[in-house]
C-alpha cells in the first residue's frame, strides 16, 4: 500500500467521478456562484496530442480553482466537427467523411476522460450534429432577414488545390492557409455576413477587454479591422462630369499633391484609358495582367519596384486649382478607400517611391524643422523658408511623415499638421468638394464554401431568380448522405450532385425551387457555440436566453494565439447580432481570454517532417497523467512555450510519489484540533496558503507547484525528524497539499484526500484559508553600530534587503544625531542583522 502507483489511481477513480456527478453544473437547487470556463473546442482530427494536454492542463486548473473557492463551474466540451481534412480524408482513403469525424470524435473522448479534465459530460456537442447545425442555419435565417447576409458577384480568393473560396484571413502571404498553394482569384457568386456594419463596434469595444485579454490580441484585432480616420477629397477631372473621389488620412497635405494614382484594377482606371493612345492602351492591357497575378499584400510592399503608366489625364486640385496628371499604379488597391488617390510624394513613402521612379514633381508643403509648439509663425508667399536640402525628399529618397508647420499652402500655411488636417476639412466643406471619413480594412465575412462536410445554407432558389429563405419550421436542412456524392474539388459544391436533395418547393407557392448548394463555412460554427453549451439540448431554439442570463458571457477562455482574430472576430461580431436581435443581454462573449503556450520540442514547434513529435499517449504510459499534467503547467508561466526536451516528467512522478507519501504516513485523526499542531509547521503551511491565492488568479500555476514541493519537503522532514506523524500540524499541511494539487494532478491529490480520511471529491473542498497570526514573520533585531559603538536597535524582517536595511539605519533618529557634522568614510551592510558605519571628523 507504499506504493505510488498512479495507473491504479487512474483506474479507481475515474469511474468514482462519474458516478459522483462532481462535475455536473446543472443539478437542481445548486446554489453556488456561477463561472463559465470555456476550453477553445477541439477539431476531431486524431487522437489528442501534446498541444491539447497543455491546453487542458491549463483550462482545467484554472476550472478546478473556482470549484474550490466555492463556484459552480460550467466547463463544457464539445467538437467543431465539421470541415475539410474530414473530407480531404474521404476523399484520399474511400469512406464518409462522417465516419472519420465520429470515430476521431469517440477516441478523443475517449482520452480526454482519461486525461481527467472536470467538463460537464452532460452537455457534449458536436457541430456537425443536425441538432446543433439546424441552430447556424437558423441563425443565417434570422441574419438574412436583417440584411446582415446577402449574396454578390465578385472576385474572391480561390484555392486551386482545395478547389474552395477562402475568405481573406485565411490567405497567408498569398497562401492557402491551410494547404499552401498560391491562391487566385475567381469571379463567384457567394454569400457573405456583413461583419462591416459592425467595424465601429468591434473596434470601439476592444476598450471594455483592455487587462482581460492579452494585449497582443487585442493589438491584432486593431488591426485587422483597421480603422482609418481622415477626409473624401473630390477632385474634377478634365473631359469628364464626374468628379473622382479619394480618400485621404492627411487633408492637409493637399497643397502638395502633384498627381492622381488610380487602381489599375478599378473600373476608373479602365474608364480613364479609353480615350488615350492606342499604344498607351495596349500598354495598360498588358499591365494589367501582370496586375492580375499579385496578391494584395505583395502589390502594396514598399520593397516592390514602383510600376505604372501615365493615363493622359488630368484632375483639378479642389484647393489649388493645380492641373494634376491621373496615372494608374498597382500600389493603389482597387477595393480600399475609392481605389483612388492623391499622391504626395514629400509626405508620403510609396508616393516618393513612385515620383522618384517616374520622376515626378516633390513639393513640400509640412516643414518638419518646425516647432508645433508655441505661437504660430506667420509664413506667407515671401517667407523664406529654411534650406532643407538635407531633409528634400527628391535629395533623401525620405518622406517627411513627421510633423511640423504647414508651408506652401496657402490658407494652411503656419498650422500644425493636426490643425492643418481640421482647417482642410473645414474649407473643403465650404466648397462642398471634401468631408470628413473614415475607412475600414475590415471586409465583409465571405461564408459560403463548395464543399460538402458543412452546413447546408438554408436558401431556396427559383427559376427567375427569385431566392427564399427555409421557413423556420422545416429546419434543419439535412446534409445529404455522402454515399453516391462526388466529393472532389472541382469548383462546385458536391451537394449540387445530389439531385433528388437538390430539388425544393417555394414555402409558399409550392413551385419548383433548387436548394443552394453551397456550405457554411466552418466559423460560422464556433462563432456562438459557447451559448449552444448552455441547453444543448434543447430541440426549440438555439440557446435559452434564460440560462444565458445565468452564465454568460464566458468569465474565462482559454486557447491558441492562433485564434487570435478569426474565431474570435467572428465570435465577438455574432455576439453583437444577437444582442442586437434581442437574444442575449451582454455584447461581448469572452470576458477574459489566455492563451497558452505551444509545446515545442528541441526549440521547434513538432512536426512529423521534423521528427521531434513526442506522442501524447506514450508520456502518458510511461509516466501518468497526473505527472504529464503537472509537468506542462510547472514548465514555465501558462503563455510561454514548454520545450518538451528540458523538462522532466519523472521528475514530476518522483514529485507526485513523494506527496502521496506524505499522506500515507499521517497518523492523526481527521477530527484532530490542527490548532494545536507544531507551530513552524502551521506557520509553513498558512504562509504556503497566503502566497497561492493571488497566484492562482494569475495563472502562476508554475510557482504554486514549487511551493506545493517546498511545503512538501517541509511536511516530510515534520515526519521524519520533526513533531512526528502523529502531529495535527502534519495532517493540515497533508491536507493542503492535497487539495490544491488537485489543480494539477487530480488522480493523487484524490487518494490523498481519501488516505486522510475522507470521503472521495477533493475537487469540491474549498481550499483552505490563511489564518493571518500564523502568516506574519517573525522579526529579528539587526543593530546600527558607528565606529563600532552600537547606536541603534532596529526590528526587521529576517527577509529584508541591503538596500533597505541601509536606509532604515540612516533614518534611526539616534543614527542621525551621531552623525551630525561627521563625513562618512564607509558602509557596510550585511542584512538582516548589521549596519557598520564609520566615520571621520
Ligand atoms: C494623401 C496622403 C499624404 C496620404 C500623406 C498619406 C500620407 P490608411 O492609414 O491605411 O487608411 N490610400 C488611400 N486609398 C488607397 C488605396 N485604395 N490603395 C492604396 N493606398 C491608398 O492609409 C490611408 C492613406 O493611404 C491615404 O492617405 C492615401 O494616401 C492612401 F502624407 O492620401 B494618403
Amino acid at each position: 500500500a507504499h506504493d505510488y502507483d498512479f495507473r491504479a489511481l487512474q483506474e479507481k477513480w475515474a469511474p468514482v467521478w462519474q458516478e459522483l456527478g462532481l462535475f455536473d453544473s446543472s443539478k437542481d437547487g445548486d446554489n453556488r456562484p456561477r463561472k463559465y470556463v470555456l476550453d477553445m473546442f477541439p477539431y476531431p482530427s486524431g487522437d489528442l496530442h501534446m498541444g491539447h494536454a497543455e491546453q487542458y492542463a491549463l483550462g482545467d486548473a484554472a476550472a478546478r480553482y473556482w470549484r474550490h473557492q466555492g463556484f459552480n463551474v460550467l466547463h463544457p466540451i464539445g467538437w467543431d466537427s465539421f470541415g475539410l481534412p474530414a473530407e480531404n480524408a474521404a476523399i484520399k482513403n474511400g469512406g464518409d467523411p462522417r465516419d472519420w469525424t465520429y470515430a476521431n470524435i469517440a477516441q478523443q473522448r475517449e482520452s480526454m476522460q482519461r486525461y481527467g479534465v472536470s467538463f460537464d459530460w452532460k452537455r457534449v456537442l458536436h457541430t456537425s450534429d443536425p441538432e446543433y447545425y439546424r441552430w447556424n442555419q437558423w441563425l443565417f435565417v434570422q441574419m438574412y432577414k436583417k440584411g446582415l447576409a446577402y449574396r454578390k458577384y465578385s472576385d474572391v480568393n480561390w484555392c486551386p488545390q482545395d478547389q474552395t473560396v477562402l475568405a481573406n484571413e485565411q490567405v497567408v502571404d498569398g497562401l492557402c492557409e491551410r494547404c499552401g498553394a498560391e491562391v487566385t482569384k475567381k469571379k463567384l457568386n457567394q454569400w457573405y455576413f456583413k461583419i462591416t456594419d459592425y467595424a465601429d463596434r468591434l473596434l470601439d469595444d476592444l476598450k471594455q477587454l483592455e487587462g482581460h485579454w492579452p494585449a497582443k490580441v487585442l493589438a491584432m484585432q486593431r488591426n485587422w479591422i483597421g480603422r482609418s480616420l481622415g477626409a473624401d477629397v473630390d477632385f474634377e477631372i478634365e473631359d469628364r462630369d464626374e468628379k473622382v473621389t479619394v480618400f485621404t488620412t492627411r487633408p492637409d497635405t493637399l497643397y502638395g499633391a502633384t498627381f492622381m494614382v488610380v487602381a489599375p484594377d478599378s473600373e476608373l482606371a479602365a474608364e480613364l484609358v479609353a480615350n488615350a493612345s492606342e499604344e498607351t492602351r495596349e500598354t495598360f492591357r498588358r499591365y494589367l495582367d501582370d496586375v492580375h497575378s499579385l496578391g494584395a499584400i505583395e502589390r502594396q510592399s514598399a520593397e516592390r519596384p514602383k510600376t505604372g503608366l501615365f493615363l493622359e489625364r488630368y484632375a483639378i486640385n479642389p484647393l489649388s486649382g493645380e492641373r494634376l496628371p491621373v496615372w494608374a499604379a498597382d500600389y493603389v488597391l482597387a477595393d480600399y478607400g475609392h481605389g483612388a488617390i492623391m499622391a504626395v510624394p514629400a509626405h508620403d513613402q510609396r508616393d516618393l517611391d513612385f515620383a522618384r521612379t517616374f520622376d515626378l514633381p516633390v513639393r513640400v508643403v509640412v516643414d518638419t524643422t518646425q516647432p508645433i509648439t508655441g505661437a504660430i509663425p506667420i509664413i506667407t508667399e515671401d517667407t523664406e523658408l529654411p534650406e532643407l536640402d538635407d531633409l528634400n525628399p527628391a535629395v533623401t529618397g525620405e518622406a517627411l511623415t513627421g510633423d511640423g508647420r504647414l508651408c506652401n499652402s496657402g490658407p494652411l500655411n503656419g498650422l500644425s499638421k493636426r490643425n492643418a488636417i481640421s482647417r482642410a476639412i473645414e474649407i473643403l466643406g465650404d466648397r462642398g468638394t471634401g468631408r470628413p471619413a473614415k475607412n475600414f480594412r475590415l471586409r465583409d465575412w465571405l461564408i459560403s464554401r463548395q464543399r460538402y462536410w458543412g452546413t447546408p445554407i438554408p436558401i431556396l432558389h427559383g427559376e427567375n431568380g427569385e431566392e427564399v429563405a427555409v421557413p423556420e419550421d422545416q429546419l434543419p436542412v439535412v446534409l445529404p448522405d455522402a454515399e453516391g456524392l462526388d466529393l472532389r474539388p472541382k469548383g462546385s459544391s458536391p451537394l449540387g450532385g445530389a439531385e433528388e436533395w437538390m430539388r425544393a418547393e417555394h414555402p409558399v407557392t409550392g413551385a419548383p425551387m433548387r436548394r443552394d448548394a453551397d456550405t457554411m463555412d466552418t466559423f460560422v460554427d464556433s462563432s456562438w457555440y459557447f451559448l449552444r453549451f448552455l441547453s444543448p439540448n434543447d430541440d426549440t431554439r438555439a440557446f435559452d436566453p434564460a440560462e444565458a442570463e445565468k452564465w454568460a458571457p464566458v468569465d474565462q477562455y482559454i486557447g491558441g494565439v492562433e485564434h487570435a482574430i478569426l474565431h474570435l472576430l467572428y465570435a465577438r461580431f455574432i455576439t453583437k447580432v444577437l444582442y442586437d436581435l434581442g437574444f442575449i443581454t451582454f455584447s461581448e462573449p469572452f470576458s477574459a481570454l489566455l492563451n497558452q503556450g505551444m509545446v515545442i520540442m528541441d526549440g521547434a514547434k513538432m512536426s512529423k517532417s521534423k521528427g521531434n513529435v513526442v506522442k501524447l499517449s506514450d508520456e502518458l504510459d510511461t509516466y501518468g497523467v497526473d505527472a504529464v499534467r503537472l509537468t506542462m503547467l510547472f514548465a514555465s508561466p501558462p503563455e510561454d512555450d514548454v520545450d518538451w526536451a528540458d523538462v522532466s516528467v519523472a521528475g514530476s512522478a518522483k514529485f507526485l510519489a513523494r506527496a502521496w507519501r506524505v499522506a500515507n504516513d499521517v497518523t492523526s485523526d481527521p477530527d484532530v484540533d490542527t490548532a494545536r499542531g507544531d507551530l513552524a509547521t502551521r506557520r509553513a503551511v498558512h504562509r504556503f496558503l497566503d502566497e497561492i491565492g493571488p497566484l492562482a488568479s494569475s495563472f502562476k500555476y508554475n510557482v504554486i507547484i514549487a511551493r506545493l514541493m517546498e511545503l512538501t519537503n517541509v511536511t516530510r522532514k515534520a515526519i521524519d525528524s520533526g513533531p512526528g506523524p502523529a502531529d495535527p500540524a502534519v495532517r493540515e499541511a497533508a491536507e493542503a497539499i492535497a487539495v490544491v494539487l488537485d489543480l494539477f494532478a487530480p488522480y493523487t491529490a484524490e487518494d490523498m484526500w481519501v488516505k486522510l480520511g475522507h470521503e472521495p471529491g477533493v475537487a469540491l473542498v474549498r481550499w483552505p484559508k490563511a489564518v493571518s497570526s500564523l502568516t506574519q514573520e517573525d522579526e529579528i533585531t539587526a543593530v546600527v553600530q558607528i565606529n563600532g559603538k552600537v547606536r541603534a536597535r532596529l526590528e526587521v524582517s529576517p527577509r529584508i534587503g541591503e538596500a533597505e536595511l541601509e536606509r532604515l539605519a540612516f533614518e534611526a533618529p539616534p543614527v542621525k544625531r551621531a552623525l551630525e557634522g561627521k563625513t562618512i568614510a564607509k558602509v557596510i551592510v550585511r542584512a538582516p542583522k548589521i549596519v557598520n558605519i564609520a566615520v571621520k571628523g
